[in-house]
């Protein structure tokens, strides 16, 4: 086989490729890709989902494409025989920069897992040029760069589609570029970006700043721009409204290509609303039927039909509401669609909490997706539960049976195949490979609990895991890590809720319990990685403290052979594919009821790592599905939470005061070794913040944290075979999180795909 790969590789580079660079390498596996991922294309038959998306968060689509398509065992070898690493290859394709967390990774993932299942579903959204942004740090402090990543290599092709698109009455074009969607042993779809070709990136200035009023030179520059002025307010609705009535086109134009006469549009197209950012689709595509003609009445029944809202926050900051008269700007032609719809969702209750447009002018976005849509999704069932109970109780009341819950999953082909291909190998020696499409047989390695050798082989995996960590964070950031250590690893998104201040202030602790001659039961290396919104400030001086607690450690060698703080500068796809497999314990401790569902958390326990949470999101279910002994579960239960919220009597300064290891800790932020390397006003801020105000209540849980890490410590210490079992039933009980079984519930509840 390989010998006929390496033919065929040669036929593409059109030399031997055993002269050939890598750059000639990688072009060459792009052609191979496309031509076997063409031959996967399928034509449509039935409905076909559409799932609109502000993020994609693919990651590097290269090895990923070369498994799906069953090519990845052949290339490697024809290369290696030829002197040849496809992980050097690799280097040369930019990470795509199209998302930033959960949101946009999770639409990734059901991407490849539609692709997977046959199933028609294609992405909708922007192809940005700048992504979110680049992450370094300099100072200890987070700063932004453009993350150029379109290259001429880019996998997205230009095509001649264009649709216009009027912003604010002007028209503009939005050109469709297409990226192919390749399935593991399943057919090809397509992610469909949409972009203005006068964009012009040389509008940057410093850092990421621009002129936000320029929006033909601006337009799909970056994701979520900085919306802490009204300029960047308005780019975000020009942003999405550029991209839901371009998708809008492409739906309509598709489905009358297959037959569709409008009328009967929902059983051509299935819209998936993915949060907020593409609510302007309803009113869009209602506008767009009036022009074939179809009155509105009719318009809204055919909308309603076919569209289907995800919500994936309860955060009130993130429940999008736009004044207005931003609307009246943007995207005059849709505000006497938006106001007729109001009128319609104030006829239909009494209750004017549940209005499109309040009393203050304000626009729901929200309101509109659950009025105007069939089915209202949550995406872990505590979510779910908060949403019908509290967060949209009213809307539950008026519409029980649009609601349903979709708890998250994960892609098992890039979160085990390919970042984890020796777990991958020792689980198909043990199981078999029916696992890659069924994971529900990873049930099959409970067999193996008390089998020695398997658990040896475990702890060897993970050893060699680390060691490959701390091998690229020597490489990337020339930082020596002792792999011998226990690694805890938080990475997401970085915001208070998810409480990383809660992490430093346990590490803190263990610095300030070491110093007093506590030594703790195994070395630490606690890892991290997370991006902070641009203008977020109070998420930047928790960066800011990471960095400079990192520094003391470093500093102090009594301490820093026991413990050491690494944080990850610009963790993306390619950071996570490696730390994820190199991680003992996984932090999940955001505040009980804040964190819909997470996916990190999945993604860790496929891996092989334990958890370390509160009973929030999915970790709940990763809690029943494992069992209390083999997760480290603590602090405020999101009953408890959401009382204390209600009661609206919590004072962090009591807490403070009342406990003396939480007081030196927080006292510690602003010491004299802090400020020896760190800057006064941000550690200042973040202290006033958490003893005055620590609206994501960090402080109630920290004793509880602080017990329960330290227990984890021990037991690893204690026992590696015993840890190693309890890892193999992670793993075995991580088949119910693959997306593919999200997916499958979605089809069979909400979109009947190819029916
Ligand atoms: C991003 C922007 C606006 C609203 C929500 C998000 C987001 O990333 N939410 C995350 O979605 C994930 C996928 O459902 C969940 O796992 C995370 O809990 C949630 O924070």
């Amino acid at each position: 086989m390989s010998e006929t790969m390496t033919n065929k590789l040669n036929d593409l580079c059109k030399k031997d490729i055993k002269t050939a660079s890598n750059e000639e390498l990688y072009h060459a596996l792009l052609k191979l890709v496309d031509e076997k991922s063409q031959q996967q294309v399928h034509s449509v038959t039935g409905r076909k989902l559409y799932y609109i998306s502000a993020e994609f968060l693919i990651g590097k689509l290269l090895s990923n494409n070369l498994i799906n398509l069953g090519l990845y065992d052949d290339v490697k070898e024809a290369l290696a025989a030829a002197g040849k690493s496809l992980a050097d290859i690799e280097e040369q394709e930019p990470e795509p920069s199209l998302g930033n967390g959960g949101l946009g990774r999770l639409a990734a993932c059901f991407l490849d897992s539609l692709a997977t299942l046959n199933l028609p579903g294609d992405g909708v959204g922007l192809r940005y040029h700048c992504g979110l942004f680049h992450q370094n740090f300099k100072n200890n402090i987070q700063n932004e760069t453009p993350d150029f990543w379109l290259t001429d290599s880019c996998a997205a092709q230009a095509t001649d589609t264009v649709f216009p698109v009027s912003l604010a009455g002007k028209e503009y074009s939005a050109r469709l570029y297409k990226l192919p969607v390749t399935g593991y042993e399943g057919r090809t779809n397509t992610l469909n970006l949409f972009d203005l070709d006068t964009v012009d990136e040389s509008v940057i200035g410093d850092g990421i700043s621009f002129d936000k009023k320029d929006i033909a030179k601006n337009l799909t520059l970056f994701l979520y721009p900085d919306d802490s002025d009204e300029d960047g307010r308005l780019l975000r609705i020009y942003q999405q409204y550029f991209m839901v009535s371009a998708g809008a086109q492409l739906v309509l134009e598709e489905c009358a290509a297959r037959g569709c006469n409008y009328h009967n549009l929902a059983d051509y197209a299935a819209i998936q609303i993915n949060d907020t950012h593409p609510s302007m689709v309803i009113p869009e595509l209602i506008r767009l039927l009036m022009l074939h003609d179809i009155d509105f009445e009719e318009a809204v029944q055919i909308v309603t039909d076919t569209c289907a809202y995800t919500n994936h926050t309860i955060l009130a900051e993130a429940l999008e509401k736009w004044p207005r008269h931003y609307l009246d700007t943007v995207v005059p032609q849709l505000m006497p669609i938006i106001e007729k719809l109001d009128a319609l969702a104030k006829s239909r209750t009494e209750d004017g909490s549940l209005a499109i447009i309040d009393q203050n002018q304000v626009v729901h976005m929200a309101h509109m997706d659950i009025h105007f849509s069939h089915s209202t999704n949550g995406v872990a069932t505590l979510h779910t539960q908060i949403l019908k109970e509290s967060e949209l109780a009213g809307f539950y009341h008026l519409y029980p049976e649009k609601f349903n819950n979709k708890t998250n999953g994960i892609t098992f082909r890039r979160w085990l195949l390919k970042c984890n291909p020796s777990l991958t190998n020792e689980i198909e020696s043990l199981i078999g490979n029916g696992f890659k499409k069924d994971a529900s047989e990873l049930k099959k390695l409970l067999a193996y609990t008390n089998d020695q050798n398997v658990l040896r082989k475990l702890s060897e995996i993970k050893k060699q895991n680390k060691e490959a960590l701390a091998a690229w964070l020597l490489h990337k950031q020339g930082i020596k890590v002792n792999t011998d250590a226990m690694f805890t690893i938080q990475s997401k998104r970085l915001h208070e809720y998810k409480r990383q201040q809660l992490n430093l202030l346990f590490l803190i602790h263990q610095y300030l319990e070491i110093k007093a001659g506590h030594i703790p039961s195994v070395p630490l290396v606690s890892i991290f990685g997370a991006k902070a919104a641009p203008a977020y400030i109070i998420a930047k001086d928790i960066i800011h403290g990471l960095l400079t607690l990192s520094q003391v450690i470093e500093n102090d060698p009594e301490v820093s052979k026991w413990m050491q703080l690494v944080f990850v500068e610009n963790y993306n796809v390619s950071a996570a594919e490696m730390m994820i497999p190199a991680c003992d314990l996984s932090e999940q401790i955001s505040l009980a009821s804040k964190e819909a569902s997470g996916t990190g958390n999945m993604k860790f326990m496929l891996n092989g790592a334990l958890t370390l949470g509160t009973m929030d999101g999915a970790n709940v279910e990763i809690s029943e599905a494992v069992g209390n002994d083999n997760i480290y579960i603590f602090g405020q239960s999101s009953k408890q939470v959401i009382h204390r919220y209600a009661a609206g009597d919590y004072c962090a300064k009591d807490w403070y005061e009342a406990d003396p290891n939480l007081r030196r800790a927080i006292d510690f932020l602003t010491s004299e070794k802090m400020l020896s390397f760190g800057d006064e006003e941000h550690l200042k801020r973040l202290q006033n913040e958490l003893i005055w105000k620590d609206w994501f209540q960090t402080l109630p849980d920290f004793n509880a944290y602080v017990v329960r890490k330290q227990q984890a410590m021990a037991d690893y210490a204690a026992d590696q075979e015993n840890w190693s079992c309890r890892t193999l039933i992670n793993i075995a009980q991580a088949g119910f999180f693959s997306s593919d079984r999200t997916i499958e519930e979605y089809d069979n509840d909400i979109w009947h795909l190819g029916k």
